[in-house]
């Protein structure tokens, strides 16, 4: 069954608390087995198809991902949190991580790009430069130079 019709099987969204709560209509109903185990345990909504309404489906950000190419010029594929809006939690949303295709599980990386086009548009040099302030960004100080 698949009630949102995103492609993720109902089995498969569900978590391992649900099917623990699940499990136990076992003891009233015999001969009526619900096992988890072989679930993906997603954890995902079964009637949504945005769980984390961040504007990725939960089936791209599972199974589908994006390709980012890191500062060392390595290529990796990379998945976001279908139930985070903001896998790392470095303030910059997963949508905004897969339009800019910066890694939404390393929280620097993508606040560093994120500030860096925020100085290219202001005409601002330094990659602290506003949008997110630099205690959000591990920690370091805001850095602005203004040309
Ligand atoms: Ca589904
Ligand atoms: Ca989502
Ligand atoms: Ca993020």
């Amino acid at each position: 069954m698949d009630t949102d019709g995103d492609g993720i099987s109902d089995y498969d969204e569900l978590s391992a608390e649900q099917f623990a709560a699940l499990a136990r209509f076992n003891d009233f109903f015999p001969g009526c087995l619900i096992d988890g185990t072989a679930s993906k345990q997603y954890g995902t909504d079964p009637t949504r198809v945005d769980t984390d309404g961040d504007k990725i489906p939960d089936r791209v950000e599972l199974l589908v991902g994006w390709t980012v190419v890191r500062d060392d010029g390595s290529v990796e594929h990379v998945f976001s949190d279908p139930t985070r809006g903001d896998t790392d939690g470095d303030g910059l949303p997963d949508d905004q991580e897969l339009m800019r295709l910066t890694d939404p599980g390393d929280p620097l990386g993508g606040a560093v790009r994120a500030l860096e086009d925020a100085a290219a548009r202001r005409g601002v040099e330094g990659a602290w430069c506003g949008w997110i302030d630099g205690d959000r960004v591990h920690g370091k100080t805001a850095r602005c130079v203004l040309k």
